[in-house]
């Protein structure tokens, strides 16, 4: 009896001390304080080396990171606009990987892997606080509020986790501080580690100071960038289509903050008024007018006088544009402080890594700019500060090549979680342990790319970065652009052509490919339509007139065989389909990118509902294009997950590709076999249901006879009635009858 106490009281110990044990390394794990803002240029950071700003605007809270910790100077973006740029951070994973490749026609996968969740999975807490902007609601937070959208700096509203929107009086970047210092105080966990994301709004369009910083920079002169008057020589004539100057494209009420109406059509836009001084209340008006009225009336009389030639009209803009936007920083650099010196109060700064980041850089009127997307240094690099008491050397500077889709697997690092292997970024941790220097087998180039949008006409373009070069690929009017960053860092001259630079355009090419295939940015994945094909516009506008019309039970996504049921399968789908509320999204010819491109272009608008999604595509990959099986795959589930994100409920009955060619040993029909292979992987038996019907239109020789398939590739009305039959059972079992 005795012995047994014994034991018992040696296992109650053992227990208590494992208890203990991963405790201390539970609280030895550090905490993640991310901070992070919209559109913010290193060149407005006054601890980034040599700007022109750094005198006049300061940024004090933000320069103690890197004064305690490390800069980065060599930080650039995988996408240059907001809502990309977080999606890469949050996964890892370039755009065309992540599916959030622009603003306009993306919406994000919640349910991918995200570095939050995978901190969850390890004990983490995780918050999310301030700007989001992926469309869809945060998945995988323990707490998160969040702004709509763009969010508005007066009076913002802010969505709660119940989805309710509640709107708080004062300026955005003082609520956010508010929300994150009030999480870490009161509504986290404090026996867990955590992860917090405060991301401030500022210092986005339509650039609007706090009450209190309305003044700031009265009477100051603002230092001008070189290139303000770019006129544009040497580089690709794409440059000069932009719409983003500042003597063009600035609106008279949103972005000049004058009232009424336009009176200077040659030099402003008129069409948005200031919407942030509609949010305002009579006193924030009150402020706001006292600051803005004077200068306003004074412009406007000297323009009557015509005092003003159209180039002092662009600096008086550039003045008025570039004080708004750093008014608006210094409320945020105020919030940082008071959120560093708590951390400092509570005793958290020592076990907290702090990091200063924004989703990229911006225009502060070089190349007569406002706005971002071009592979350009100022709207390419995004500022990467961090701070990690005991480990990272203060005051250190690294040029070492960084980009955000470091930045997941560096928390899944210093967490000590691990890392997934489709994880496309690297973690810094190695340079952050050897005061920035480069490990010997650290990258030695970056890839870029950005998607077009209509909005400030910036054509697609992807590239490659180096330390020393920028060059990139403009597909519109298929030409190569080049800069030395050394010798020309402004990058006022295309050295593409030049015959000195011929070798080092050539080896920025072979790295520009050697990236693609590594980060598998190929065509199975990148979204293309085929517009330039009549038909194919049409019948895009019909589908997308047919989907926005109402939401449907049933969809069928595919190529010609699908789209054949309107045509030889047409009395079988009457038989089996007209009774459901059915969606044919075939489209002959379509291959993966097609689908991929429509999916999110429209054919799945108001489709919320979906319960079932019957896929079959991939033909098409085979054929002309020959893309390799594992790209197709990497296509189809990229079509998963656009389902995933815009049906969330709908489950997928994901078809193996027909077979095609007349014998089993049709080179074609192999390929098809092995997309197979691949693609049944995504099976997961709950959500996505992979059934391979092939073996139904085969004779017992394997061969594919006439009746079935004329062509051996598109089946006749028998075919259909194979097709209809086979899959009934499933469909049932989802939950069509
Ligand atoms: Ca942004």
């Amino acid at each position: 009896m005795l012995i047994v106490e014994d034991m018992h009281v040696k296992n109650v110990i053992f227990v208590f001390l494992v208890c203990l044990i991963s405790q201390v390394n539970a609280a030895k794990r550090p905490n993640i304080l991310f901070l992070f803002s919209d559109d913010h240029s290193p060149n407005a950071i006054s601890a980034y080396p040599g700007g022109i700003l750094d005198k006049v605007a300061p940024t004090p809270s933000i320069d103690r990171i890197a004064n305690e910790g490390m800069l980065f100077t060599n930080s650039i973006c995988t996408n240059s606009i907001c809502g990309p740029s977080r999606a890469s951070i949050l996964t890892g994973k370039h755009s065309h990987m992540n599916g959030f490749l622009d603003n306009s026609a993306s919406y994000f996968d919640g349910n991918q892997q995200t570095f939050p969740k995978l901190l969850g999975e390890t004990g983490y807490q995780s918050a999310m606080i301030g700007k989001w902007h992926l469309h869809s609601n945060p998945v995988g937070f323990n707490f998160w509020r969040i702004l709509p959208g763009q969010g508005s700096y007066y009076n913002p509203h802010f969505i709660e986790m119940d989805g309710s929107r509640k709107q708080y009086t004062g300026h955005c970047n003082d609520k956010v501080t508010e929300f994150a210092l009030d999480w870490l105080d009161n509504k986290r966990d404090k026996s867990k580690p955590f992860v917090l994301m405060t991301q401030f709004k500022a210092p986005h369009r339509n650039w609007s100071p706090a009450p209190r910083h309305v003044n700031l920079f009265k009477g100051v002169t603002m230092p001008e960038p070189e290139s303000l008057f770019d006129n544009y020589a040497n580089r690709s004539a794409a440059l000069k289509e932009h719409a983003m100057g500042i003597d063009k494209h600035m609106y008279w009420g949103w972005d000049m903050k004058f009232h009424g109406k336009n009176i200077f059509p040659k030099h402003f836009m008129g069409r948005l008024a200031n919407g942030e001084y509609n949010r305002m209340n009579d006193k924030q008006k009150k402020t706001w007018d006292a600051a803005y009225e004077p200068e306003n009336k004074k412009f406007i009389a000297d323009m009557k006088a015509g005092k003003l030639s159209d180039k002092d009209v662009v600096k008086w803009k550039y003045q008025r544009y570039i004080k708004d936007y750093l008014g608006s920083i210094r409320s945020m650099d105020e919030g940082i402080g008071k959120i560093l010196d708590h951390l400092d109060k509570t005793g958290l700064a020592k076990n907290t890594i702090v990091i200063y980041s924004s989703d990229q850089g911006f225009y502060l009127g070089e190349h007569g700019w406002y706005d971002k997307r071009w592979m350009f240094e100022e709207s390419l690099q995004m500022p990467f500060l961090i701070r990690w008491p005991g480990v990272i050397k203060p005051g250190t500077i690294s040029n070492a090549l960084i980009q955000n889709i470091d930045y997941a697997p560096t928390f899944l690092d210093v967490c000590g979680a691990d890392i997934p292997h489709d994880i496309q970024g690297r973690s810094l941790v190695p340079l952050l342990k050897a005061s920035g220097k480069k490990p010997t087998d650290w990258r030695d180039s970056l890839y870029y790319t950005y998607y077009g949008e209509a909005t400030h006409n910036v054509p697609a373009h992807d590239g490659v970065r180096t330390e020393e070069f920028t060059a990139f690929y403009l597909p519109e009017t298929k030409e190569w652009q080049l800069f030395d960053l050394k010798k020309d860092p402004g990058q006022m001259k295309s050295i593409h052509a030049d015959p000195n630079y011929a070798a080092a355009l050539k080896d920025m090419q072979s790295k520009y490919t050697a990236l693609k295939v590594k980060y598998r940015a190929h065509s199975a994945i990148l979204p293309a339509n085929r517009n330039q094909q009549g038909w194919w516009k049409k019948r895009q506008s019909t589908k997308n007139k047919q989907a926005n019309s109402g939401g449907h039970d049933l969809l069928f996504i595919g190529d010609s065989i699908t789209q054949g049921w309107e045509g030889a399968g047409k009395e079988i789908w009457e038989k089996h389909y007209a009774k459901h509320k059915t969606l044919n999204l075939g489209f002959s010819g379509d291959r993966t990118e097609h689908v991929i491109y429509r999916l999110e272009h429209g054919n799945l608008r108001k489709q919320k509902n979906a319960k079932v999604a019957v896929i079959m595509i991939g033909t098409n990959n085979t054929g002309h294009s020959r893309q390799d099986p594992t790209q197709t795959a990497d296509g189809v589930q990229r079509i998963l997950s656009i389902l995933r994100a815009r049906c969330p409920d709908a489950k997928v009955l994901l078809l193996g590709v027909f077979p095609r060619g007349r014998t089993a040993d049709d080179p074609l029909r192999k390929i098809n076999n092995e997309i197979n292979k691949h693609i049944a992987k995504f099976h997961d038996g709950k959500r996505v249901h992979f059934l391979d019907i092939s073996a139904k239109f085969l004779d017992k020789n394997g061969v594919l006879t006439k009746e079935i398939m004329p062509d051996a590739l598109h089946p006749k009305q028998k075919g259909y009635q194979i097709w209809a039959e086979a899959i009934a059972p499933s469909l049932k079992k989802l939950g069509i009858d």
